[in-house]
C-alpha cells in the first residue's frame, strides 16, 4: 500500500475515532451531497472535512463546505463541497465521497491515501477550507465536525457561520478570482447585488413608480436572516415583508417553496390578500416560487418554468437590441409544465434542451450558450453568461455610441452582476424577477397570464429496490423494469394533452411519478395508474397507490 509521509495519520485516528461512523450506515454523496437524519451525519461531516482538504490541495484554491439540508424537514441535515469557481463538486470526487463515508474506521486512512495517489495530491500543498451552515439546531455542532476534519488534515478554514448555499457559492468563487467576482465577505455579496439592482431599475423607479411590495414566506429558515441584513442595500422603493422569519415556527415545516410547490397551496403563516405578489424560498434560500390568491380566492403558482420565461423573454428583447448575435437557450428538465416548454418554442423562438434532473446537469447545458437560462420547476434555477458574451457586453456598455444598443448593453451587464452565476439563488433571482416586473410594469396577474400550465400531479411510490428503475432520453423513458415504459404509453393514450414519466429520486428513497393532462383530475388519474404500474412492475412495498385526491 502507498503511503503519505506527510499525511498526519495519528491526527486524523484520533480525531476519527472521536466522529465514529454507526455500524453498517451506508450513504451516497446524490445530487445534493450527503442528506440524511442529522442524527447520522457527524463521521460523514468529519470526513468531508477531510475530502475538502484532499481537494483544495488537488485544485490549490479554496474550497467550500456548506452543511444544510435544503428544503427537507428540521430533523435532517447534509453537506456539499463546492468546487473553485463556486460549482457543484467534480463527479469523480463524488465518488471519493461516497467512499470515504462508507469505508469503516481501520479503513479511513487507506481510503485516504488511495485518493490521494489517484488524484495526485501534492500534500506539501496549502489547503484553505470555508465552511458555511442554515439555521438548523444541528447545523453547528456538525459545521464543528467539518472543522475538525479539515484541521486532522492540516488545512486553514474559514467559518462563515450563517450563511445562505448561494452565497458560500459566491464566496468560494470570489476567493478564487483574486475577488473579480466580488468581494469575498456576505457584505460584498449585498453590494455587488445591491448596486446592480439600484442600476438595472434605475427608470422605472424614478418614473414616480409607487412602492413595490412582495410579501415572502422564509420558510423560516436562513433566507429571512440574510433578507433582514440586505434590505439596508436596498431602495426603499422595493418594500419587502417577510413571512415564517425564523422567530417561530419549524423549518420547511408547511412552508417554504417546495411545500408550496408540491401542494400548490399557501404557505402556513403567510396573510395576502387578492392579487398580491407573494413568494417563497426554501430553507438554504437556493430557490424560490412566486404565487397570487386571485379575487375568487383561487390559488396560482408562478414556478421555476414561468421564472425562466419571464427572464429569459427579457433577455432575448435586451441581446436583440444589442444586436451582437449573442445566442440564448433556456434548459429544463422533464418537469418543466409542457405549456412552458411549448411557449418557449413556438412563441418565443428560443431553443429548449432538457436534461436530467439535478441542477449540475442543468448548469452544464447552459454553459453551451452564450446566454444560458436554466431552472428546474421546483424553482432552483440561474442564467450564465459566457466569458465572450460577458466581455463583449461590458465592452459595449462602456463603448457603443449607439445610445439605444449601449443602454441595452448596460441592462445587460446589471444583470450579470445581478444574478449569481454561480448557483441558484432565491435573493439574486427575486430581485431579477422584481427588476423585470418593475421595468415592464407587469402585475403578477399578467405575469402568470404568458402560459397556462397544463394540470399536473407528482406522486411517490415506495419500491423495495428504487435502482432496478433506468431511464433513458433524460429521464422521460423507463427502459427498465421490462414492461414499465410500454404500459406507461397505454395509459398515457387514454387522456388528451398527457404525458408521463417515472424516475428513482436522487435524495429520496422513493420512485418519483410525473403526470400531466387536459384537467387536474385527469392529471391525478393518470399519475394513480402510473403510480400503480410502478408499484406492481417495480416491486412496491406497502400500501398500494390509490387516488386520494
Ligand atoms: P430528486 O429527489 O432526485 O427528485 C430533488 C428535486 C431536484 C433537485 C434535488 C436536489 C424534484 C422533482 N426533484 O431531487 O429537482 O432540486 O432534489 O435538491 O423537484
Ligand atoms: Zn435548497
Amino acid at each position: 500500500m502507498l503511503h503519505s509521509p506527510d499525511m498526519d495519520l495519528d491526527a486524523i485516528t484520533k480525531f476519527s475515532g472521536l466522529h465514529a461512523k454507526p455500524d453498517g450506515l451506508i450513504l451516497q454523496y446524490g445530487t445534493a451531497g450527503f442528506r440524511t437524519k442529522a442524527n447520522c451525519l457527524d463521521h460523514v461531516m468529519y470526513r468531508m472535512g477531510l475530502l475538502a482538504v484532499l481537494r483544495s490541495k488537488q485544485t490549490k484554491s479554496t474550497i467550500g463546505v456548506m452543511v444544510t439540508a435544503s428544503h427537507n424537514p428540521e430533523e435532517d441535515n447534509g453537506v456539499k463541497l463546492i468546487d473553485p469557481l463556486g460549482e457543484m463538486l467534480a463527479p469523480s470526487w463524488e465518488e471519493h465521497a461516497t467512499c470515504l463515508a462508507n469505508a469503516e474506521e481501520q479503513n479511513v486512512q487507506a481510503v485516504l491515501t488511495e485518493i490521494c495517489h489517484r488524484e495526485t495530491v501534492n500534500q506539501q500543498q496549502k489547503a484553505m477550507i470555508i465552511i458555511g451552515r442554515d439555521t438548523r439546531p444541528s447545523s453547528e455542532k456538525l459545521s464543528q465536525s467539518v472543522i475538525d476534519g479539515v484541521t486532522a488534515l492540516g488545512g486553514q478554514y474559514h467559518d462563515y457561520g450563517l450563511v445562505t448555499t448561494p452565497q458560500l457559492h459566491y464566496l468560494v468563487c470570489c476567493q478564487n478570482t483574486n475577488e473579480q467576482y466580488g468581494k469575498a465577505t456576505v457584505e460584498g455579496y449585498y453590494q455587488k447585488l445591491s448596486k446592480a439592482f439600484v442600476d438595472l431599475t434605475k427608470q422605472s423607479f424614478s418614473s414616480g413608480d409607487e412602492s413595490r411590495a412582495l410579501k415572502i414566506d422564509c420558510a423560516s429558515g436562513i433566507g429571512a436572516l440574510k433578507l433582514k441584513e440586505m434590505e439596508h442595500y436596498l431602495p426603499r422603493e422595493l418594500s419587502l415583508h417577510l413571512f415564517n422569519d425564523g422567530t417561530k415556527g419549524k423549518l420547511n415545516h408547511l412552508c417554504g417553496a417546495d411545500f408550496v410547490k408540491s401542494h400548490q397551496k399557501l404557505p402556513l403563516g403567510i396573510e395576502i390578500k387578492p392579487n398580491e405578489r407573494c413568494c417563497s424560498f426554501d430553507g438554504d434560500a437556493d430557490r424560490i416560487v412566486y404565487y397570487y390568491n386571485d379575487t375568487d380566492g383561487h390559488f396560482h403558482l408562478i414556478d421555476g418554468d414561468k421564472i425562466a420565461t419571464l427572464i429569459s423573454s427579457f433577455l432575448k428583447e435586451l441581446l436583440l437590441e444589442v444586436g451582437e448575435n449573442l445566442k440564448i437557450g433556456v434548459v429544463q428538465t422533464a418537469y418543466a409544465n409542457g405549456s412552458s416548454t411549448q411557449y418557449l418554442e413556438e412563441i418565443m423562438k428560443v431553443p429548449v434542451h432538457c436534461t436530467k434532473t439535478g441542477v449540475k446537469h442543468l448548469h452544464h447545458k447552459a454553459q453551451e450558450f452564450d446566454v444560458g437560462v436554466y431552472f428546474e420547476a421546483n424553482g432552483h434555477g440561474t442564467v450564465l453568461f459566457s466569458k465572450t458574451a460577458e466581455t463583449k457586453i461590458r465592452q459595449l456598455a462602456k463603448e457603443e455610441t449607439d445610445e439605444k444598443k449601449r443602454k441595452a448593453a448596460m441592462m445587460l451587464e446589471n444583470v450579470i452582476d445581478l444574478i449569481n452565476q454561480t448557483v441558484g439563488d432565491a435573493i439574486s433571482d427575486m430581485l431579477l424577477v422584481e427588476a423585470i416586473l418593475a421595468l415592464k410594469g407587469l402585475s403578477v396577474q399578467q405575469w402568470d397570464a404568458i402560459y397556462t400550465d397544463l394540470p399536473n400531479r407528482q406522486l411517490k411510490v415506495m419500491v423495495a429496490d428504487r435502482q432496478v428503475i433506468d431511464t433513458t432520453d433524460a429521464e422521460r423513458r423507463a427502459v427498465r423494469p421490462i414492461g414499465l415504459q410500454e404500459a406507461i404509453d397505454d395509459l398515457v393514450k387514454k387522456y388528451r394533452s398527457s404525458r408521463a414519466f417515472v424516475r428513482p429520486s436522487g435524495t429520496e428513497d422513493v420512485v418519483r411519478v410525473y403526470a400531466e393532462a387536459d384537467s387536474q383530475e385527469n392529471a391525478d388519474k393518470l399519475a394513480t395508474e402510473v403510480s400503480l404500474a410502478v408499484f406492481q412492475l417495480a416491486g412496491g412495498v406497502g400500501e398500494r397507490p390509490n387516488l386520494v385526491f
